[in-house]
Formats: C-alpha cells, structure tokens, sequence
C-alpha cells in the first residue's frame, strides 16, 4: 500500500493536478515562441514577419515567467502547506476561487497578446513582459495582469489561514520549515506587488483607457523595477524550497540546517524590494547616489545565496556518506545520478551558481554599461529562471507529479536524458547570449545584424553563435516538449504505484535548534518595510517633484491603441464593475 500525497489529500491533490496543467500549458505554448525567436533572430527559419517578433516575445515573457512559474508556484506551495501541515485549507471553494481568478487573468492577458497576430481583431499588447510607458498595450492585458496578481494575494491570504488555523491547534510549537518558506515568500510578494499594482492601476490603465493625458516614464519604470527584482525571487524561491525539502531527501539523507534556511528566507524578505533601481543604472532622471546605494544593496543579497548553496551541498554530502560515499569528492560518486528529480535539480544548482556569478556582473554599476540591453541580459535570464527555476520544477515534478496522481513515472531514464537535454541546451545558447552580448549584439530584436556592420567576435565567429544559439534553442524545445510527454503518460499511467512515500525526513539541525525571533515574521515585516522606505522614498520623491505624477505630455510608443469599440467597451465593464462593488 502505498502512502502518498494523493492518498492523504484527494482533492488538495485534483486542485494541484490543475494547477500544474495550466502551468504546464503555458510552458508549452512559451517554449514554442522561444524556438521561433532562436531560429528567427539567427535568420535560420522564418515562419513570422519580423514586426511580429515583438508580439513572440511579448508572449514568452509573459507565459513563461509570469504563467509558467507562478502557476508552478501556487500549485507547489499549495502542497508545501498542506503535507507540512498536515490539514486541508479552511474553506477549498476559496481555494478555487484565487485559482479561478487567476485564469481568469492569464486568459484575458493572453487574449490580448495573441491577438496581435490577427489584423482583423483591433487588440494587442506587444509591450514585453517589462510592461511600463511609454510602450502601451491594450487595457485588457493589464486588467488581464491585475486580477492575475489579486488572484496570488488571495492565495497567500489562504495560506495564511491555514497557517492561524494551525497555530490554535498547536500554540507554542515552531512553524514547520515548509510553511514558513510559503509565509516569508508571500510576504515578500506583498510587499514588492504593490508597485506593480499602483504603476497599473494609477497610472497605466487609466492612460490606455484616456483617462488621463500622458504618464511620468521613469515614475511607470521606477515602480515597475520597484517590483520587477524582487519578482525574480518570487520565480526562485520555490525552487529554493525543493532544493531544501525534496533535494536532501533524494540525495539519500537529510537537510543540514533547518535554522539557516530560515535566516535565508527572511534575508530575503528584507532584501529583496529595495534594490530594484538597479535595472535604472542607465536610466536618466535618478540620482547616481541612489544608484550607488542600491549597487551596495545588491551585492548583500549574494549572502542568502551563497549560504544556499552551502547548505544544500552540505546536504547532499551528508545523503552520500549515507549511501557509503567516501573521499573529498568521492562522494560525489554516491549520489543517484540515474534519478531525473535529483539529477535535474543538481544541474540546475550549477547552472544557478553560474548565472550568479554573470548577475554579479549585471549589478556592478560600471560594468553595466558594457552589458545593457545587450543580448547577454537574456544569456543572464535563462541561467536564472530559464534553467534554475524551470529545470529545478521539472526535476521536481518527476518526484511531485507521481504524488499528486498515485501513478508510477514513466520513462525514468527517458526522463534523465531530457534534464540533460536541456543543460546542454542552455550551455549552448547561453554560451552565445552571453559572448554575443559582449560583441554588442543587442537583445530584443528581430534584425540583430545592422548593414555594413560587421561584430568583432575575438574568438570564432558570427555564424558560430548564430549556430550554438539555434542549436541551443531546438534542443531547450525537443527537451520541453520530452518532459511534457513523460508528464502526460505519467497522468495516464493507472494501475501502477509509484516507487517513493511522501515522508520528509527531519533535518539534522532542527526548527528548536533556530532562535525563536526567526519566526516573528511581524519583527521583519516592519524591517523589511522599513528598509523599502530607506531605499525609495527619496528617489521617488526627486522623480515626482522633477516630472510630476503624471509627467510631461509624452505620446505613446510605439504600439498606439486608437480609441476603438473594444476600449469602450473595457471602460463600460470597469464601470458596471465600480458601481456594483460600490452598492
Ligand atoms: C524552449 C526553450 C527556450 C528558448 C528556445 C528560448 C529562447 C529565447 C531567446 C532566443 C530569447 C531572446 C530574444 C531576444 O532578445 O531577441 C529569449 C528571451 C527570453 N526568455 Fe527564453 N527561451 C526558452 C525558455 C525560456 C524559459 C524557460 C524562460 C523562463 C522561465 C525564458 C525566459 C525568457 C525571458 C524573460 C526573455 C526576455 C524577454 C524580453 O526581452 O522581453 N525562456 N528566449
Ligand atoms: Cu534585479
């Protein structure tokens, strides 16, 4: 008989299946657009104009970092709550409800992207993911973002129920290491979403909608940014907590320190928000002092990393001496490298340590003039999200998925050869973001070669990035589109048990061993609170005072939306909505 989860929680286990197909849908439809930029950019294969290349673009950047990993998110930190807490939310149809709106919010969004590749429907939102002025989409996309983003906060709020409804039941005991890395995470995303939330809703809906003339750039991008770091530890840190609570136990033991996983979770909490101007180094209209300031923030925020990487390695020896590993790097040897959740997860650690160190050149202030806007900035991108975050849930669902469905996982090793698949695949293409970004190559561009102009590749050639970058591409795609494959046949697999139970073993250092102030997550609130007051009041403050809220009379650029039919009909809809909720 076997003990998973889907035998404990059955329709906490039907809620995640869904959660994860529509984050997996996503997946799929991002990977593909990410093949047709690889192969389109390097002039290999063209199936679209290139004015249509934004519109691609705009829909992977959306679906995969904002559809793909935060579906994977909520579906991961629903389990999270659930197995270490072992009760079922307070009221599921709650549950559904966030869910539902966050559906609801992804549907509208990518409505009115794709609806830039039909000339007939007057809609499109060809703004990339970084959607601030002065480029302007259709309201319906960022109507779209914000019930998508109110769909997470409602999440969190049910996390935090479960978590209130625990504490009556077990007053004084610490917070299971789970949960307390979905509560700090979604403290964080609180935090942080804010700026999103007020750029859209105070200022760019109302523009697109012509309630207002014109928006201030820099105040849009300020609190864009504002958002758009600490947005990147919202895409990692589940990751973080399955190379905490599932990468120890697969390695065959236990995770080393339970208190320094928390004091990660809270670093981040507190260091997250209040360095994001440093994707402004080249913007105008900011103080080089802030700059400066937010430069040194930055660099801080390597600690909860590297102490990441200290106690996830530390762990993963520890499983090996378990498993009779011996030597200084011996052990290595006794790791189960034919398992695709290990494996997968491990690759992606190297290839997360790799894409820190790259980050570490993107936050020094001078150095990055050398890289802006260049191509290696999404180099930089596919090491982080595109390989630590998306691999690691990959990994991750060969051991979830057979938990949440009570079926064995098919094709084990076809499952190995598809994690390596896209390791090597990221190794190829980030290889030539990252030189070709040296060279100049800019990013975000259909047309990367500029007439009789020739880069001054210092070693091999154009055509040889060309060629890593597009070989690159098909093998990330062959290896997406394997690891869907094994996920539906996984699905379809009745009859069969998988191999491993649910239990989490305890950590070798555990929760009592951590001081007790870890656990006020109030105390860290208002640190955290404070310190994002200390970073931006003032800059924000300068860029108001210098533009105004709502900025000189700048036009739209370029994507103009006329007044239409389908704006009115937007505005009718937010109306009927104010006035209902307003009774
Ligand atoms: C099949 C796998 C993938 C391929 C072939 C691929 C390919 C590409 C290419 C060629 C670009 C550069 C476009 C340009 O600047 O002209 C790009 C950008 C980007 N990719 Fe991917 N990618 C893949 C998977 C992913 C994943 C898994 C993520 C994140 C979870 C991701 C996130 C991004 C982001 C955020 C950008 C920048 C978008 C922008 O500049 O607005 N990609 N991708
Ligand atoms: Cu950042």
């Amino acid at each position: 008989m076997s003990n998973t989860f889907v035998d404990a929680y059955p329709d906490q286990a039907r809620f995640i299946r869904r959660v994860f197909a529509t984050s997996f849908t996503a997946f799929a439809v991002g990977a593909f657009f990410g093949l047709i930029q690889a192969l389109h950019r390097t002039d290999i294969l063209r199936v679209l104009e290139s004015p249509d290349y934004y519109t691609v673009l705009t829909g992977h950047g959306v679906f995969l970092v904002l559809s793909f990993t935060i579906f994977f998110l909520v579906g991961v930190y629903q389990w999270a709550v659930t197995d270490s807490l072992e009760r079922r939310p307070v009221d599921m149809r709650f549950t559904w409800g966030w869910y539902g709106l966050m559906v609801l919010g992804t549907l509208l969004a990518a409505f009115a992207i794709l609806a830039g590749f039909v000339e007939e429907i007057d809609v499109s939102a060809d703004t990339l993911f970084t959607f601030y002025a002065p480029l302007q989409g259709h309201p319906i996309f960022y109507v779209g973002l914000v019930l998508f983003v109110v769909g997470t906060w409602l999440a969190g709020v049910d996390w935090f129920r479960s978590w209130w409804a625990w504490k009556g039941d077990h007053p004084g005991e610490r917070i299971p290491l789970p949960t307390f890395m979905v509560l700090t995470t979604m403290i964080m995303w609180y935090i942080s979403s804010i700026g999103v939330a007020v750029a859209i809703l105070a200022f760019i809906l109302p523009w697109t909608l012509g309630l207002v003339e014109s928006v201030n750039p820099t105040l849009t991008r300020t609190l864009f940014w504002y958002f758009g770091h600490p947005v990147v530890y919202f895409w990692l840190l589940p990751a973080y907590l399955l190379w905490y609570i599932l990468l120890p136990k697969l390695s065959g033991g236990r995770l080393f320190s339970d208190p320094l996983a928390r004091v990660v979770f809270i670093l981040f909490i507190l260091l997250s928000t209040p360095v994001g101007i440093h994707h402004q180094y080249l913007d105008p209209g900011i103080a080089d002092g802030f700059k400066f300031i937010v430069m040194t923030n930055t660099m801080f925020l390597l600690l909860p990393s590297l102490l990441t990487a200290f106690t996830v390695v530390a762990s993963m020896e520890h499983g090996a001496r378990q498993r009779g590993g011996t030597g200084y790097v011996g052990w290595l040897r006794a790791l189960p490298w034919r398992e695709p959740a290990f494996t997968g997860m491990a690759l992606a650690g190297l290839v997360f340590a790799f894409g820190g160190f790259t980050g570490i050149v993107n936050a020094g202030m001078n150095i990055n003039y050398l890289v802006h806007n260049s191509l290696w900035v999404p180099g930089h991108i596919h090491t982080q999200v595109g390989t630590a975050t998306a691999l690691t849930f990959m990994a991750g669902s060969y051991w979830l998925v057979p938990q949440l469905t009570g079926n064995r996982l098919v094709g084990r090793t076809i499952g190995l050869v598809q994690v390596l698949l896209w390791f090597i695949g990221i190794v190829f293409m980030t290889n030539s973001m990252y030189r070709g970004g040296l060279v100049g190559m800019p990013r975000r561009t259909a047309e990367p070669q500029y007439e009789g102009f020739q880069y001054e590749v210092a070693a091999g050639s154009v055509g040889e990035l060309n060629a890593q970058l597009a070989i690159g591409g098909v093998l990330l795609f062959v290896s997406a589109m394997l690891f869907l494959a094994l996920m539906l046949l996984t699905l379809f697999n009745p009859d069969s048990e998988p191999i491993d139970n649910r239990t989490i073993p305890a950590p070798l250092s555990g929760p009592d061993d951590a001081p007790a102030v870890l656990d006020n997550l109030k105390l860290w609130t208002a640190i955290a609170a404070v310190l994002v007051l200390l970073a931006y009041s003032l800059p924000l403050a300068s860029i108001v005072t210098r533009g105004g809220l709502f900025g000189p009379d700048i036009g739209p650029f370029p994507v103009t939306i006329e007044e239409s039919g389908s704006i009115e009909l937007v505005r009718m809809g937010l109306e009927f909505a104010l006035e209902t909720v307003g009774r």
